[in-house]
């Protein structure tokens, strides 16, 4: 009888120190509010740009974290790091984005159509001059990108299937560029090798890049990116599952698809695949 008094008496006593512990730390809300600037009018439909997303002083702490993190995988000229799980045309084994890109990811969020938080980022890493090869993002994902900008400008291009340039956007530090609808779906996009880049009357974003067309902008010695999308297909949510606790069946499933995911993410250009190829 005691006992169970004591226990009852524990479990209120635990439960007002986590209703305390909540009142003094409240959960951040599901997205934070962000003003979302409307589509840039002279470029293909959705592209939107925002300078000045992230401030200076958690740019610097999160370039710093960034590139902490476990698991970069070497590129020629740049690396790069993929998180939030393992996508796979089965369907995605997902894991939480890591601590420093929560808050982030809930900014971000407000770019996706329905507001909701991306589940998915891939980090690049450039060294000076080094582009991306230009790439559709695929069937993976929702039809929406979203792409922060960390350390230096550089230029995205958007390209029609038969490599005309459409579009451009300078994409300064600390800046945000969303794209979504037709600019996903049916243009590749990507950033030339380069150690400048021309402001041109392809730059759709010139007002709110502060730049002018005939301007040239140096790129600095680094550059970091960091892309958030939602998958479009998950099949299993390891939610903090320790990949080495998990079964033996499934440990060798989640290895067969991360080996798919990182030779899919090794070509330049991001996977499109049709399906996976047999035995991998
Ligand atoms: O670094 C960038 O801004 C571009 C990244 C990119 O093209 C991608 O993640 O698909």
């Amino acid at each position: 009888m005691s006992t169970a008094l004591d226990f009852g008496a524990a479990l209120a006593a635990a439960k007002r120190e986590a209703r305390k512990q909540r009142a003094a730390n409240p959960p951040p809300p599901p997205t934070a509010a962000v003003a979302v600037p409307p589509p840039l009018p002279a470029a293909p439909p959705t592209i939107r740009y925002a300078a000045e997303f992230v401030d200076e002083r958690e740019a610097r702490a999160l370039a710093t974290v960034l590139r902490r993190l476990d698991g970069w995988a070497p590129l020629p000229r740049r690396r790069l790091l993929s998180v939030g799980g393992t996508p796979h045309p089965d369907g995605a084994w997902t894991e939480p984005l890591p601590p420093c890109l929560r808050a982030l990811a809930r900014r971000a969020a407000a770019f996706f159509p329905d507001g909701r938080l991306p589940d998915q980022a891939l980090v690049n890493e450039y060294v000076e001059g080094s582009g991306i090869a230009s790439h559709a993002d695929g069937p993976l994902y929702e039809p929406c990108a979203v792409i922060v900008s960390l350390e230096s400008s550089a230029r995205l291009d958007f390209f029609t299937d038969g490599d005309e340039r459409v579009a451009s956007v300078l994409l300064r530090p600390r800046s945000v560029v969303a794209f979504a609808d037709a600019a996903y779906l049916s243009l590749k996009h990507g950033i030339a090798a380069a150690r400048a880049d021309t402001v041109d009357d392809r730059v759709c974003n010139g007002a709110a890049a502060g730049c002018a067309v005939g301007d040239v902008v140096a790129r600095a010695p680094s550059r970091l990116s960091v892309t958030f999308r939602r998958l479009k297909r998950v099949a299993r949510r390891l939610d903090g599952v320790d990949a080495s606790l998990l079964h033996d069946e499934d440990r060798v499933e989640l290895e067969r698809r991360r080996r798919w995911w990182a030779k899919s993410i090794a070509d330049d250009a991001l996977p499109s695949p049709p399906a996976s190829p047999p035995g991998e």
